[in-house]
């Protein structure tokens, strides 16, 4: 990997940075890598002066968390072992150690569950100081609230701890860490608050049940809303953190929208997110892992379609969608309207060459369908029973040679005993069915309700042979302990040739920018922060490899056409057209390193230091 361009300055010497957040130690979903993969920048602009709190899950927290003992905590002398001692002092359960990740910050970790005590009196002094109603029964909002309460005593013992002109920066995402900035205010906490919303509650409901939601945008009444989706406390936690910090932020443009018209405060500044870019020293390393592992799909795809029918792999491009199931917000539907597209003009163009696209996501299922995990096994028994053909051919034909005279190449299968031809016509034969593949890889408990499946059987886009669009929906994350696909994602990610994300509500978007970051050619839209933020800090991104489809100003159909053409114009690149594409995207992948984008978290808390 290559070494950083650049040490950045060290920010605001004297000033100690505390990031607070619900996914530190707990991964929940996207916030989770913004913080882990800023860890390393942020570390090395502030060093020993940073630390992260989050809620202590024991579960969660083992593979990543590793704490310091009593007598380690004892020689550390520094305000926030100073603060934890403190807190253990005064009764508390209060842990502090290293976060087991790239970087290896200093880490707090509060176990909620402990002033579940003291709920009654929490929940009271939100509703009569804050206006904030909680609920009996949603234990969430319990966990949140009980987390926010100690996360406020922490934060006053800190400050108690340093010493002037020291200062604290406390930095909270999310409203679920938020919820402690209303009581520090009114407490008058000497931090220096940051709030950053990454998405706000309203908005993703609301965009979710309105197909229309950025044109009524404006006229949204939020407190009807909040009662409308059973949201109300998270929305008023939500609004009050923004309103109670000195800096308040969000993660795009797009957002930034969002929280005027539905938070009533206009953020002070956009943090984009980043990625840690790890660059290959040598530019064919990376093209070396596409070809590794896109052999590795090969395989599932040749125990999935090829049980029924084959063609021919060389001539295969591999597409995918991920992230939560979100049909309508994360572009599912528009992405299932342009594959239709595609399947109709490829079967009338009369080139060669199929797509398999795959959808990751996550759904309720009972199990892997037996059928799918059965083709699987008994391809894994023809493999076997190849390699054993082809040792035993090669050993017999190796003495052959050596002791041949006349130098003919002799007769290959006379050299396969029995066992092994009749081992291989049974497996075959147990193998190859007249079904189509399932285009679902599990069984879901809600099947016939699902959004995916409903479109492709009302498309008819089921598998057939003449499908030159072929569809693989993987209910799953996909893991290294997926009896199907046995790999990363990020693997997997580098193994596709294009990945596909036109959503429709994005604050940011993660899933193009890890595209990106590996290689592969992304295609995001501009209702994504992402592709916002390409649009107008990217020039020539479309040659680069990333291309945003146009949903502001376009209506779905219109939409769905740019897309097709999208996918249209990359299944006819040649090979080394795409091999010179993936170049170009990789080299632009470090634009989203954090070593850049991390000056407008600094200049965030610049204007925090100034401000309070
Ligand atoms: C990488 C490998 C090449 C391989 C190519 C396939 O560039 O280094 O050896 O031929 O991938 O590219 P494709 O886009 O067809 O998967
Ligand atoms: C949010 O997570 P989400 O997928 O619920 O935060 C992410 C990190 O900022 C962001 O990438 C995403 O768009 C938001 O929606």
């Amino acid at each position: 990997m290559q070494p950083p361009a650049s040490t950045p300055e060290i920010v605001a010497p004297d000033a100690l940075l505390v990031e607070v957040a619900w996914e530190v130690c707990n991964q929940v979903g996207g916030i989770y890598t913004v913080i882990r993969s800023k860890v390393p920048a942020t570390v090395q602009g502030w060093d020993e002066r940073y630390c992260l709190i989050g809620p202590y899950f024991p579960q969660q927290a083992q593979g990543e968390f590793e704490a310091f003992d009593d007598y380690q905590l004892q020689l550390l002398n520094d305000p926030f072992a100073g603060a934890v001692r403190q807190m253990r002092q005064m009764g508390y359960d209060v842990c502090i150690g290293t976060w087991l990740i790239t970087g290896r910050p200093r880490v707090v970790l509060i176990n909620p569950f402990q002033a579940y005590g003291q709920l009654g009196q929490i929940k009271t002094d939100l509703w009569l100081r804050h206006g904030i109603p909680t609920p009996d029964n949603d234990d969430l909002l319990h966990q949140v609230e009980a987390f926010g309460h100690l996360v406020k005593i922490f934060m006053k013992v800190l400050t108690d701890e340093v010493v002037p002109p020291q200062r604290v920066i406390a930095h909270f995402h999310e409203w679920m860490t938020g919820v402690a900035i209303p009581d520090m205010r009114r407490e008058q906490v000497p931090a220096h608050i940051v709030f950053t919303t990454h998405a706000t509650l309203l908005g993703r409901y609301l965009a979710m049940n309105d197909p229309n939601f950025y044109d009524h945008l404006m006229q949204v009444d939020w407190a009807a809303e909040a009662v409308h989706f059973n949201i109300e406390t998270a929305v008023r936690i939500e609004r009050a953190a923004a309103h109670g910090s000195h800096v308040f932020t969000t993660v795009s443009e797009l957002t930034v929208r969002e929280c005027i018209y539905l938070l009533d405060r206009i953020p002070d500044c956009v943090l984009p997110n980043g990625l840690n870019i790890e660059r290959f020293v040598a530019l064919h390393e990376f093209q070396n892992l596409h070809k590794q592992y896109k052999d590795k799909i090969h395989e599932f795809v040749m125990a999935h379609f090829f049980q029924s029918y084959s063609f021919d792999l060389d001539k295969t491009i591999y597409m995918f969608t991920s992230g939560r199931y979100e049909y309508h917000n994360k572009g599912f539907d528009l992405t299932l309207e342009a594959l239709a597209r595609l399947n109709y003009r490829l079967q009338q163009s009369g080139l060669e060459g199929q797509v398999v696209m795959f959808f990751i996501t996550k759904r309720p299922f009972t199990s892997i369908n037996p059928l799918v995990l059965q083709s699987r096994a008994i391809l894994d028994e023809v493999h076997e029973t190849c390699n054993a053909i082809e040792r035993q051919v090669g050993e017999r034909l190796m003495y052959a040679a050596a002791s041949s005279t006349d130098h003919r190449l002799p007769d290959l299968s006379a050299m396969v005993d029995d066992y092994w031809k009749l081992r291989y016509r049974r497996t075959l034969q147990s193998w190859k069915t007249s079904q189509l593949p399932s285009v679902i890889t599990h069984n879901l408990i809600d099947d016939q309700k699902d959004d995916i499946l409903n479109f492709l059987r009302r498309s008819n886009m089921i598998n057939h042979q003449h499908d030159r669009v072929k569809i693989v929906y993987h209910p799953d994350f996909v893991s290294p302990t997926s009896p199907l696909f046995g790999m990363e994602y990020g693997q997997f990610v580098r193994g596709c040739h294009l990945g596909i994300f036109p959503s429709y509500y994005e604050p940011w978007g993660y899933t193009p920018l890890e595209c990106v970051a590996r290689g592969v050619p992304a295609i995001t839209s501009d209702l994504s922060g992402f592709g916002d933020y390409v649009m107008q800090h990217v020039q020539d991104h479309d040659d680069k490899g990333i291309f945003v489809v146009q949903r502001q100003e376009k209506n779905f159909d219109e939409a769905a056409e740019e897309l097709t053409n999208m996918l249209w114009d990359f299944v006819l690149l040649s090979r080394r057209e795409r091999i010179a594409q993936r170049n170009r995207v990789e080299s632009s992948s470090e634009l989203f390193d954090w070593k850049n984008l991390r000056q407008y978290y600094d200049r965030a808390y610049e204007l925090a230091l100034e401000r309070s």
